[in-house]
């Protein structure tokens, strides 16, 4: 009996501390998929902020695509063209383009609609008359 007793609470801490350790993969799990919904990058002395209005973004609906670019000084860097390339690596979805707009100095705006949810790879390519930069991000969409 005594021993029995001490069976099952050996099997208890056991199976107390497999689901500690399933916890924690699934908690790292979740943070690897949590791609935010601002994300800097910097590419060549050039750096992009780039931030959805709504995260993850609507699917078949608009959503506010924002770039606020800087320069190595920090200071904005104006009258680029941007454009956006929405894809979904591995599937024949469709790629979505779009312009941005520039709002204020170094800030550029447009709106996306992504077509289904999942995970997309936008890409944003900066022209000015010094060449081109492009940045990319991941964009989760959802329902
Ligand atoms: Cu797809």
């Amino acid at each position: 009996m005594n021993s029995r007793k001490r069976l099952t609470t050996a099997s208890t801490t056991a199976l107390l501390a497999a689901a500690a350790v399933i916890a924690v993969i699934r908690a790292q799990a979740g943070a690897a998929e949590a791609i935010p919904a601002v994300v800097t990058q910097t590419v060549e002395g050039m750096n992009a902020q780039i931030k959805l209005g709504t995260y993850p973004a609507k699917i078949l609906q608009n959503n506010a695509f924002t770039v606020t670019l800087t320069d190595h000084a920090g200071l904005p860097v104006r009258d680029s063209k941007l454009d956006v390339v929405l894809s979904m690596p591995g599937m024949i979805c469709g790629d979505a383009a779009f312009d941005l707009k520039e709002v204020a100095p170094g800030v550029y705006e447009g709106e996306v609609i992504p077509l289904m949810a999942g995970m997309w790879e936008a890409k944003v390519t900066a022209e000015s008359t010094d060449g081109s930069t492009t940045f990319s991000r991941k964009v989760k969409a959802d329902h």
